[in-house]
Protein backbone atom coordinates (compact mmCIF):
# COMPACT_ATOMS: atom_id res chain seq x y z
CA UNK A 1 0.00 0.00 0.00
CA UNK A 2 0.97 3.38 -0.58
CA UNK A 3 -0.71 7.02 0.55
CA UNK A 4 0.26 10.47 1.02
CA UNK A 5 -0.35 10.91 4.78
CA UNK A 6 -0.42 7.62 7.46
CA UNK A 7 -2.51 9.06 10.31
CA UNK A 8 -1.98 7.38 13.36
CA UNK A 9 -4.81 7.45 15.66
CA UNK A 10 -8.61 8.31 14.94
CA UNK A 11 -9.60 10.39 17.50
CA UNK A 12 -10.88 13.88 17.03
CA UNK A 13 -6.96 14.47 16.14
CA UNK A 14 -6.46 12.55 13.42
CA UNK A 15 -10.28 12.31 12.27
CA UNK A 16 -10.60 16.25 11.42
CA UNK A 17 -6.64 16.50 9.74
CA UNK A 18 -7.52 13.30 7.68
CA UNK A 19 -10.98 15.10 6.98
CA UNK A 20 -9.18 18.15 5.89
CA UNK A 21 -6.09 16.89 3.52
CA UNK A 22 -9.17 14.44 2.09
CA UNK A 23 -11.27 17.13 1.22
CA UNK A 24 -7.69 19.46 -0.47
CA UNK A 25 -7.16 15.82 -2.86
CA UNK A 26 -4.36 14.44 -0.10
CA UNK A 27 -4.79 10.93 0.24
CA UNK A 28 -4.57 9.62 3.97
CA UNK A 29 -5.08 6.08 5.77
CA UNK A 30 -6.11 6.45 9.44
CA UNK A 31 -4.87 3.53 11.28
CA UNK A 32 -6.98 2.94 14.91
CA UNK A 33 -5.97 1.02 17.94
CA UNK A 34 -9.73 0.79 18.72
CA UNK A 35 -13.05 -0.34 17.39
CA UNK A 36 -15.32 2.60 15.99
CA UNK A 37 -17.39 1.75 19.31
CA UNK A 38 -14.99 2.17 21.97
CA UNK A 39 -13.50 5.64 20.58
CA UNK A 40 -17.58 6.87 20.22
CA UNK A 41 -18.14 5.93 23.47
CA UNK A 42 -15.30 7.81 25.48
CA UNK A 43 -16.98 10.68 27.28
CA UNK A 44 -14.85 13.67 27.27
CA UNK A 45 -14.33 16.87 26.35
CA UNK A 46 -17.56 19.32 26.37
CA UNK A 47 -16.40 22.84 25.55
CA UNK A 48 -16.00 24.26 21.49
CA UNK A 49 -13.89 27.22 21.03
CA UNK A 50 -15.17 29.52 18.53
CA UNK A 51 -12.28 28.58 16.48
CA UNK A 52 -12.78 24.67 16.97
CA UNK A 53 -16.42 25.58 15.79
CA UNK A 54 -15.25 27.31 12.54
CA UNK A 55 -12.96 24.37 11.69
CA UNK A 56 -15.54 21.48 11.80
CA UNK A 57 -17.36 23.83 9.33
CA UNK A 58 -14.66 24.03 7.24
CA UNK A 59 -14.51 20.16 7.11
CA UNK A 60 -17.78 19.82 6.72
CA UNK A 61 -18.63 18.27 9.60
CA UNK A 62 -20.23 21.13 11.43
CA UNK A 63 -23.84 20.77 10.49
CA UNK A 64 -25.32 18.38 13.45
CA UNK A 65 -23.40 21.07 15.84
CA UNK A 66 -24.59 23.96 14.54
CA UNK A 67 -27.97 22.48 14.67
CA UNK A 68 -28.03 20.41 18.23
CA UNK A 69 -25.09 22.27 20.01
CA UNK A 70 -25.20 25.14 22.44
CA UNK A 71 -23.91 28.38 21.93
CA UNK A 72 -22.69 29.95 25.74
CA UNK A 73 -22.18 33.61 25.87
CA UNK A 74 -20.44 33.20 29.56
CA UNK A 75 -19.91 30.66 32.23
CA UNK A 76 -19.56 31.15 36.38
CA UNK A 77 -17.00 31.52 38.51
CA UNK A 78 -17.91 30.60 42.19
CA UNK A 79 -16.32 30.81 45.95
CA UNK A 80 -19.20 30.14 48.34
CA UNK A 81 -21.51 31.75 47.81
CA UNK A 82 -20.39 34.26 45.89
CA UNK A 83 -20.68 33.95 42.14
CA UNK A 84 -18.84 35.91 39.28
CA UNK A 85 -20.19 36.24 35.41
CA UNK A 86 -17.97 36.25 32.51
CA UNK A 87 -19.81 37.72 29.86
CA UNK A 88 -17.78 36.27 26.78
CA UNK A 89 -20.33 37.78 24.53
CA UNK A 90 -19.97 41.30 26.08
CA UNK A 91 -16.09 41.29 26.87
CA UNK A 92 -14.77 39.50 23.79
CA UNK A 93 -18.20 39.25 20.77
CA UNK A 94 -17.83 35.54 20.59
CA UNK A 95 -19.30 32.60 22.52
CA UNK A 96 -18.08 28.76 22.90
CA UNK A 97 -19.98 26.22 21.82
CA UNK A 98 -21.50 23.14 24.28
CA UNK A 99 -21.31 19.81 22.01
CA UNK A 100 -19.94 16.85 23.35
CA UNK A 101 -16.62 15.61 22.25
CA UNK A 102 -18.43 11.87 21.41
CA UNK A 103 -20.60 14.11 19.08
CA UNK A 104 -18.09 15.79 17.39
CA UNK A 105 -16.07 12.26 16.70
CA UNK A 106 -19.44 10.69 15.51
CA UNK A 107 -19.72 13.34 12.82
CA UNK A 108 -16.58 13.17 12.06
CA UNK A 109 -16.31 9.33 11.15
CA UNK A 110 -19.68 10.15 9.29
CA UNK A 111 -18.32 12.98 7.31
CA UNK A 112 -15.02 10.85 6.40
CA UNK A 113 -17.34 7.87 5.44
CA UNK A 114 -19.11 9.77 3.04
CA UNK A 115 -15.93 10.65 1.23
CA UNK A 116 -14.88 6.69 1.72
CA UNK A 117 -11.73 7.39 3.14
CA UNK A 118 -9.91 4.89 4.88
CA UNK A 119 -9.84 3.95 8.38
CA UNK A 120 -8.49 0.92 9.67
CA UNK A 121 -9.59 -0.17 12.82
CA UNK A 122 -8.74 -2.56 15.32
CA UNK A 123 -4.58 -2.94 14.00
CA UNK A 124 -1.78 -3.49 16.55
CA UNK A 125 1.99 -3.18 16.65
CA UNK A 126 1.77 0.09 14.95
CA UNK A 127 5.77 1.02 13.86
CA UNK A 128 6.70 4.07 12.28
CA UNK A 129 9.93 3.46 10.41
CA UNK A 130 12.68 5.65 8.66
CA UNK A 131 10.90 8.98 9.77
CA UNK A 132 13.83 10.93 9.46
CA UNK A 133 14.84 9.50 5.68
CA UNK A 134 12.99 10.73 2.10
CA UNK A 135 11.02 7.44 2.47
CA UNK A 136 9.08 6.72 5.59
CA UNK A 137 7.02 3.40 5.77
CA UNK A 138 4.05 2.42 8.59
CA UNK A 139 4.32 -1.33 9.58
CA UNK A 140 1.25 -2.81 11.84
CA UNK A 141 -0.62 -5.71 12.51
CA UNK A 142 -4.45 -5.71 11.03
CA UNK A 143 -6.97 -9.16 10.43
CA UNK A 144 -4.00 -11.28 11.05
CA UNK A 145 -1.47 -9.97 8.89
CA UNK A 146 1.34 -7.82 9.06
CA UNK A 147 1.18 -4.98 6.41
CA UNK A 148 2.99 -2.06 5.25
CA UNK A 149 2.38 1.25 3.66
CA UNK A 150 4.89 3.70 2.18
CA UNK A 151 4.06 7.47 2.41
CA UNK A 152 5.01 11.01 2.45
CA UNK A 153 4.90 11.80 5.57
CA UNK A 154 3.24 10.45 8.67
CA UNK A 155 0.78 12.53 11.59
CA UNK A 156 1.10 10.89 15.46
CA UNK A 157 -2.87 11.84 16.16
CA UNK A 158 -1.97 8.53 18.76
CA UNK A 159 -2.98 10.48 22.04
CA UNK A 160 -0.35 10.29 25.33
CA UNK A 161 -0.27 6.83 25.47
CA UNK A 162 0.49 5.88 21.48
CA UNK A 163 3.62 5.06 19.74
CA UNK A 164 4.04 8.67 18.27
CA UNK A 165 5.90 10.70 20.51
CA UNK A 166 8.17 7.73 21.84
CA UNK A 167 9.19 7.04 17.67
CA UNK A 168 11.13 10.49 18.25
CA UNK A 169 14.45 9.41 19.59
CA UNK A 170 14.99 10.44 23.56
CA UNK A 171 18.02 12.63 22.66
CA UNK A 172 16.18 14.92 20.27
CA UNK A 173 13.36 15.23 22.70
CA UNK A 174 12.84 17.88 25.61
CA UNK A 175 10.07 16.96 27.98
CA UNK A 176 7.99 19.42 30.71
CA UNK A 177 5.66 18.01 32.88
CA UNK A 178 3.34 19.11 36.05
CA UNK A 179 1.51 16.52 37.85
CA UNK A 180 -1.11 17.97 39.99
CA UNK A 181 -2.12 16.20 43.69
CA UNK A 182 -5.47 15.56 42.39
CA UNK A 183 -7.74 14.44 40.10
CA UNK A 184 -11.58 15.00 38.21
CA UNK A 185 -14.31 12.26 39.40
CA UNK A 186 -16.96 12.78 35.98
CA UNK A 187 -20.45 12.10 36.45
CA UNK A 188 -23.11 11.97 33.49
CA UNK A 189 -26.57 12.14 34.53
CA UNK A 190 -30.16 12.27 32.66
CA UNK A 191 -30.84 15.13 34.56
CA UNK A 192 -31.84 18.97 33.60
CA UNK A 193 -28.59 20.68 34.58
CA UNK A 194 -27.60 22.38 37.58
CA UNK A 195 -27.43 26.00 35.68
CA UNK A 196 -28.29 26.99 32.17
CA UNK A 197 -24.09 28.24 31.92
CA UNK A 198 -21.51 26.53 33.75
CA UNK A 199 -20.05 26.88 36.92
CA UNK A 200 -16.57 27.15 38.22
CA UNK A 201 -16.78 25.98 41.93
CA UNK A 202 -14.67 26.67 44.32
CA UNK A 203 -15.48 25.94 47.81
CA UNK A 204 -13.49 24.94 51.58
CA UNK A 205 -14.48 21.07 50.35
CA UNK A 206 -12.09 21.91 46.83
CA UNK A 207 -13.54 22.37 43.27
CA UNK A 208 -16.51 20.92 41.68
CA UNK A 209 -17.80 21.88 38.32
CA UNK A 210 -21.36 21.71 36.85
CA UNK A 211 -21.11 21.42 33.33
CA UNK A 212 -23.78 19.94 30.60
CA UNK A 213 -24.34 18.43 27.23
CA UNK A 214 -27.81 19.47 26.07
CA UNK A 215 -31.18 19.94 28.39
CA UNK A 216 -31.68 16.94 29.52
CA UNK A 217 -27.81 15.50 30.08
CA UNK A 218 -25.90 17.06 32.85
CA UNK A 219 -21.97 16.40 33.71
CA UNK A 220 -20.20 17.00 36.91
CA UNK A 221 -17.20 16.38 38.52
CA UNK A 222 -15.71 17.11 41.39
CA UNK A 223 -12.09 17.23 42.74
CA UNK A 224 -10.76 13.80 44.14
CA UNK A 225 -7.36 12.23 45.92
CA UNK A 226 -5.51 10.72 43.61
CA UNK A 227 -5.84 7.79 45.72
CA UNK A 228 -9.63 7.44 44.94
CA UNK A 229 -11.08 4.98 42.92
CA UNK A 230 -14.24 4.96 41.42
CA UNK A 231 -15.81 2.42 43.43
CA UNK A 232 -15.11 4.67 46.14
CA UNK A 233 -17.63 7.09 45.36
CA UNK A 234 -21.64 5.70 45.32
CA UNK A 235 -23.71 8.35 43.73
CA UNK A 236 -25.01 9.42 46.57
CA UNK A 237 -21.79 10.63 48.17
CA UNK A 238 -21.01 12.22 44.92
CA UNK A 239 -24.00 14.50 44.65
CA UNK A 240 -23.82 15.21 48.65
CA UNK A 241 -20.36 16.44 48.07
CA UNK A 242 -21.27 18.25 44.90
CA UNK A 243 -23.97 19.99 46.30
CA UNK A 244 -21.18 21.46 49.45
CA UNK A 245 -19.11 22.80 46.50
CA UNK A 246 -21.79 24.76 44.54
CA UNK A 247 -23.47 28.25 45.71
CA UNK A 248 -26.38 27.67 48.57
CA UNK A 249 -28.70 28.98 45.76
CA UNK A 250 -27.84 26.31 42.97
CA UNK A 251 -27.08 23.78 45.59
CA UNK A 252 -30.97 24.15 47.02
CA UNK A 253 -32.32 23.47 43.15
CA UNK A 254 -29.78 20.85 42.03
CA UNK A 255 -31.70 18.02 40.53
CA UNK A 256 -29.74 14.54 40.86
CA UNK A 257 -30.20 10.83 39.59
CA UNK A 258 -28.46 7.76 38.64
CA UNK A 259 -25.10 7.84 37.17
CA UNK A 260 -24.60 6.63 33.37
CA UNK A 261 -21.08 7.18 33.73
CA UNK A 262 -18.55 7.86 36.20
CA UNK A 263 -14.77 8.06 35.97
CA UNK A 264 -11.80 9.35 37.36
CA UNK A 265 -8.77 11.07 35.27
CA UNK A 266 -5.65 12.52 36.64
CA UNK A 267 -4.59 16.19 36.01
CA UNK A 268 -1.59 17.45 34.27
CA UNK A 269 0.28 19.44 32.30
CA UNK A 270 2.62 17.84 29.84
CA UNK A 271 4.53 19.45 26.75
CA UNK A 272 6.63 17.42 24.20
CA UNK A 273 9.25 19.16 21.95
CA UNK A 274 10.07 19.53 18.73
CA UNK A 275 6.33 18.41 17.09
CA UNK A 276 8.41 17.57 14.08
CA UNK A 277 10.93 14.98 13.37
CA UNK A 278 12.06 14.07 9.84
CA UNK A 279 8.72 13.31 8.33
CA UNK A 280 6.49 12.85 11.76
CA UNK A 281 4.45 15.23 12.97
CA UNK A 282 2.83 14.95 16.39
CA UNK A 283 -1.14 16.34 16.83
CA UNK A 284 -2.81 16.67 19.81
CA UNK A 285 -2.92 14.85 23.14
CA UNK A 286 0.30 12.36 21.38
CA UNK A 287 2.42 15.94 22.09
CA UNK A 288 0.75 17.81 24.69
CA UNK A 289 -1.77 17.32 27.92
CA UNK A 290 -3.32 19.87 29.88
CA UNK A 291 -5.40 19.92 32.75
CA UNK A 292 -9.02 19.89 31.84
CA UNK A 293 -10.01 23.23 34.10
CA UNK A 294 -9.57 25.43 31.23
CA UNK A 295 -11.19 23.07 28.52
CA UNK A 296 -8.69 23.14 26.16
CA UNK A 297 -7.40 19.74 25.54
CA UNK A 298 -9.90 19.16 22.42
CA UNK A 299 -9.25 22.83 21.04
CA UNK A 300 -5.69 22.65 21.36
CA UNK A 301 -5.80 19.26 19.08
CA UNK A 302 -7.99 21.46 16.60
CA UNK A 303 -5.31 24.26 16.37
CA UNK A 304 -2.32 21.98 16.00
CA UNK A 305 -4.56 20.73 13.09
CA UNK A 306 -5.03 23.98 12.04
CA UNK A 307 -1.78 24.76 11.33
CA UNK A 308 -0.35 20.90 9.81
CA UNK A 309 -2.99 20.50 7.30
CA UNK A 310 -2.25 23.85 5.54
CA UNK A 311 1.08 22.98 5.90
CA UNK A 312 0.99 19.37 4.70
CA UNK A 313 -1.12 20.56 1.40
CA UNK A 314 1.23 22.82 0.41
CA UNK A 315 4.52 19.97 0.82
CA UNK A 316 2.39 17.32 -1.12
CA UNK A 317 -0.18 19.43 -3.33
CA UNK A 318 3.00 22.13 -4.31
CA UNK A 319 6.35 20.75 -3.18
CA UNK A 320 6.58 23.57 -0.73
CA UNK A 321 7.97 22.66 2.60
CA UNK A 322 7.79 26.55 4.14
CA UNK A 323 4.81 25.52 6.56
CA UNK A 324 5.99 22.18 7.23
CA UNK A 325 9.36 23.41 8.41
CA UNK A 326 7.66 25.87 10.68
CA UNK A 327 5.15 23.73 12.29
CA UNK A 328 6.69 22.97 15.13
CA UNK A 329 7.27 26.64 16.26
CA UNK A 330 3.57 28.01 15.37
CA UNK A 331 1.74 25.38 17.17
CA UNK A 332 4.26 25.14 20.39
CA UNK A 333 3.63 29.07 21.00
CA UNK A 334 -0.18 28.70 20.87
CA UNK A 335 -0.02 25.17 22.78
CA UNK A 336 2.16 27.25 25.14
CA UNK A 337 -0.07 30.07 26.08
CA UNK A 338 -3.07 27.13 26.40
CA UNK A 339 -0.96 25.74 29.19
CA UNK A 340 -0.53 28.85 31.42
CA UNK A 341 -4.14 29.33 31.08
CA UNK A 342 -5.22 25.76 32.17
CA UNK A 343 -2.29 26.12 34.87
CA UNK A 344 -3.57 29.35 36.15
CA UNK A 345 -7.09 27.93 35.90
CA UNK A 346 -5.86 24.74 38.09
CA UNK A 347 -4.35 27.03 40.36
CA UNK A 348 -7.00 29.51 40.65
CA UNK A 349 -9.95 27.09 41.66
CA UNK A 350 -8.16 23.40 43.71
CA UNK A 351 -7.86 23.40 46.94
CA UNK A 352 -4.67 21.15 47.64
CA UNK A 353 -3.92 19.05 49.93
CA UNK A 354 -1.77 20.20 53.18
CA UNK A 355 -1.71 24.23 52.07
CA UNK A 356 -1.16 26.79 54.17
CA UNK A 357 -3.89 29.08 55.31
CA UNK A 358 -2.96 32.02 52.45
CA UNK A 359 -3.74 29.86 49.55
CA UNK A 360 -7.60 29.90 50.29
CA UNK A 361 -7.23 33.37 50.55
CA UNK A 362 -5.36 33.94 47.22
CA UNK A 363 -7.99 31.80 45.71
CA UNK A 364 -10.40 34.03 46.73
CA UNK A 365 -8.71 37.78 46.06
CA UNK A 366 -8.05 36.32 42.69
CA UNK A 367 -12.12 35.83 42.71
CA UNK A 368 -12.86 39.02 44.12
CA UNK A 369 -10.46 40.80 41.52
CA UNK A 370 -12.75 38.94 38.87
CA UNK A 371 -16.01 40.34 40.25
CA UNK A 372 -15.02 44.29 40.22
CA UNK A 373 -12.30 44.78 37.68
CA UNK A 374 -13.58 43.99 33.89
CA UNK A 375 -10.37 44.07 32.84
CA UNK A 376 -9.24 40.92 34.48
CA UNK A 377 -12.59 39.07 33.35
CA UNK A 378 -11.60 40.31 29.90
CA UNK A 379 -8.25 38.69 30.08
CA UNK A 380 -10.15 35.55 31.50
CA UNK A 381 -12.52 35.70 28.97
CA UNK A 382 -10.18 36.19 25.79
CA UNK A 383 -8.40 32.94 27.04
CA UNK A 384 -11.49 30.97 27.47
CA UNK A 385 -12.97 31.42 23.81
CA UNK A 386 -9.68 30.73 22.50
CA UNK A 387 -6.83 32.61 21.68
CA UNK A 388 -6.48 33.27 17.50
CA UNK A 389 -4.78 30.48 16.05
P1 LIG B 1 -7.22 10.99 21.64
O1 LIG B 1 -8.62 11.42 21.79
O2 LIG B 1 -6.56 10.37 22.81
O3 LIG B 1 -7.16 10.00 20.40
C1 LIG B 1 -6.03 9.23 20.11
C2 LIG B 1 -6.48 8.01 19.36
O4 LIG B 1 -5.33 7.23 19.02
C3 LIG B 1 -5.60 5.87 19.27
N1 LIG B 1 -4.31 5.21 19.51
C4 LIG B 1 -3.69 4.44 18.59
N2 LIG B 1 -4.02 4.08 17.35
C5 LIG B 1 -3.16 3.30 16.67
N3 LIG B 1 -2.00 2.82 17.20
C6 LIG B 1 -1.63 3.16 18.46
N4 LIG B 1 -0.47 2.71 18.95
C7 LIG B 1 -2.49 4.00 19.21
N5 LIG B 1 -2.42 4.52 20.44
C8 LIG B 1 -3.53 5.25 20.61
C9 LIG B 1 -6.52 5.87 20.46
O5 LIG B 1 -7.30 4.68 20.53
C10 LIG B 1 -7.38 7.11 20.18
O6 LIG B 1 -8.55 6.79 19.45
O7 LIG B 1 -6.27 12.21 21.19
P2 LIG B 1 -6.60 13.44 20.19
O8 LIG B 1 -7.26 12.99 18.95
O9 LIG B 1 -5.33 14.21 20.11
O10 LIG B 1 -7.70 14.30 20.94
C11 LIG B 1 -7.41 14.99 22.11
C12 LIG B 1 -8.64 15.00 23.03
O11 LIG B 1 -9.22 13.74 23.08
C13 LIG B 1 -8.22 15.41 24.44
O12 LIG B 1 -7.38 16.56 24.40
C14 LIG B 1 -9.37 15.75 25.36
O13 LIG B 1 -10.35 14.77 25.39
C15 LIG B 1 -8.77 15.95 26.74
N6 LIG B 1 -9.75 15.75 27.78
C16 LIG B 1 -10.60 16.76 28.02
N7 LIG B 1 -10.48 17.92 27.32
C17 LIG B 1 -11.31 18.93 27.54
O14 LIG B 1 -11.19 19.97 26.87
N8 LIG B 1 -12.32 18.80 28.50
C18 LIG B 1 -12.48 17.63 29.21
O15 LIG B 1 -13.38 17.53 30.02
C19 LIG B 1 -11.61 16.57 29.00
N9 LIG B 1 -11.73 15.40 29.68
C20 LIG B 1 -9.83 14.54 28.49
C21 LIG B 1 -10.86 14.38 29.44
C22 LIG B 1 -8.92 13.48 28.28
C23 LIG B 1 -9.01 12.28 28.99
N10 LIG B 1 -7.99 11.29 28.77
C24 LIG B 1 -7.14 11.32 27.61
C25 LIG B 1 -7.59 10.34 29.71
C26 LIG B 1 -10.98 13.18 30.13
C27 LIG B 1 -10.07 12.13 29.92
C28 LIG B 1 -10.28 10.85 30.69
C1 LIG C 1 -17.22 18.99 30.28
O1 LIG C 1 -18.38 19.35 30.06
O2 LIG C 1 -16.89 17.78 30.25
C2 LIG C 1 -16.19 20.02 30.62
C3 LIG C 1 -16.49 21.35 30.46
C4 LIG C 1 -15.56 22.31 30.79
C5 LIG C 1 -14.32 21.93 31.27
C6 LIG C 1 -14.01 20.60 31.43
C7 LIG C 1 -14.95 19.63 31.10
O3 LIG C 1 -13.42 22.89 31.64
Amino acid sequence: MKTDVVIIGGGPSGLLLSQLLNRAGVETVVLERSPRERVLSRIRAGVLEAGTVEMLQKAGAGERMLREGHPHEGCIFSDGDLMVRIDFGALTGKTVMVYGQTEVTADLYAAQDAMGATILHEVSEVAIRDADSDAPFVEFTHDGARKRIDCAYVAGCDGFHGVSRRTIPESVRREYERVYPFGWLGLLSRTPPAHDELIYANSANGFALASMRNPMLSRYYVQVPLSDRVEDWSDDRFWERLKSCLPGEVAETLVTGPSIEKSIAPLRSFVSEPLRWGRLFLVGDAAHIVPPTGAKGLNLAVSDVFYLHRALIDAVRHGETAGIDSYSERALRRIWKAMRFSWSMTMMVHRFDGEDSFAAEMRRATLLHLSQSETARRDLAENYIGLPF
